[in-house]
């Protein structure tokens, strides 16, 4: 489903309008929450417009070069309150779930200002007042390319930048399935416009703690295998992420590294949230849709990378979560 002219000019109507708005992301957020944020924030700081980013995460440090100007705010319901009342226009970016905006959602959700979605998640119902939705997008960083274009907007060196992230970061480093020919022409004008690809990459992937690789090691080891190794799957406990200094956000890339792995199809990383609360991450090297198993749960997803955030313990749903996957791959 691509989006259609009448969207983009509504969502371009918008941006023109109003003078003062609050741009969000998913919990959790990643580099491409984070740079379709800063690449559109940047836009409309470039048009003169008061812009407001909140998030309910804190940005994690490995995105730390996507807030030079300190523009990335955790979110504060007392704090912020008064920013919320007073915007003309939500933008909700690489998210259409209110459950995955947690208490900022709660707040944008109870006034009557209009919400612009912008998100390439296959959609589960109406979401937000004015839509720009492309499922077959790479990322949400691509849509917004296409809007700033459709605008007829200047991409500077700074919205290279983060809309590079973002694509970068969604594509797996332009390996995954959603790379698309479209994907590395926009790329390419990026970095035409300013983003440096090797600097990027670097500050992305290269700044990892000691704590999180030798967390990282120790679950490799502990890597268990289901129906004759095409499926792998491993658990987390926030006592192992505690031992190792570590936290839930270092966790965020370990449910992709076994693809590496000959013969595996399908990953599930199950880890602890909190005490009550566990996070399952499923991917897909591309021959099963992963994401209606996470919707039989409550969660959802792309295709081929897909989550679900459940109340209870651990080991409560592993085995429900993989007969689930066996279903699947034998189905
Ligand atoms: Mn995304």
């Amino acid at each position: 489903m691509s989006i259609n002219k009448e969207s983009f000019e509504r969502v371009k109507e918008c941006l023109h309008h109003g003078q003062r708005f609050v741009l969000t992301t998913h919990v959790n957020p990643d580099g491409d929450g984070l740079g379709s944020e800063v690449g559109l924030a940047s836009y409309l700081r470039d048009l003169g417009k008061d812009v407001f980013i909140l998030n309910v995460s804190e940005l994690p440090d490995n995105y730390d070069f996507l807030n030079t100007d300190g523009a990335i705010k955790t979110y504060n319901g007392f704090i912020h309150r008064e920013t919320i009342l007073t915007a003309d226009y939500f933008l909700i970016l690489d998210i259409s779930d209110w459950n995955r905006l947690r208490d900022i959602g709660k707040e944008i959700r109870k006034t009557d200002i209009p919400k612009i979605c912008i998100d390439h998640h296959p959609q589960s119902g109406e979401f937000g007042d004015v839509q720009l939705i492309n499922d077959q997008a790479s990322s949400t960083g691509e849509i917004i390319y296409e809007l700033i274009k459709y605008c007829d907007g200047k991409i500077t060196p700074t919205i290279a930048t983060a809309l590079y992230t973002s694509i970068l970061t969604d594509t797996g480093s332009f390996k995954f399935s959603n790379t698309s020919a479209r994907v590395f022409r926009i790329a390419g004008d990026l970095v035409e416009c300013g983003a440096s690809s090797e600097e990027i990459y670097k500050l992305v992937y290269e700044r990892q703690s000691t704590n999180k690789v030798k967390l990282f090691a120790s679950i490799l080891n502990r890597l268990r295998f289901e129906e004759n190794g095409r499926v792998a799957w491993f658990t987390i406990s926030k006592e192992s992420m505690h031992s190792h200094g570590a936290k839930l956000s270092d966790t965020e890339g370990f449910a992709d590294y076994p693809r590496v792995i000959s013969g595996v199809e399908v990953i599930v990383m199950f880890s602890e949230a909190d005490k009550s609360r566990t996070k399952v991450s499923l991917r897909s090297k591309g021959n099963y849709v992963v994401n209606g198993v996470a919707r039989k749960f409550g969660g959802g997803g792309h295709q081929y990378a897909a989550g679900v955030l459940m109340e209870g313990s651990m080991h409560q749903h592993v085995k429900s979560i993989l007969s689930e996957v066996a279903l699947l791959l034998n189905g």
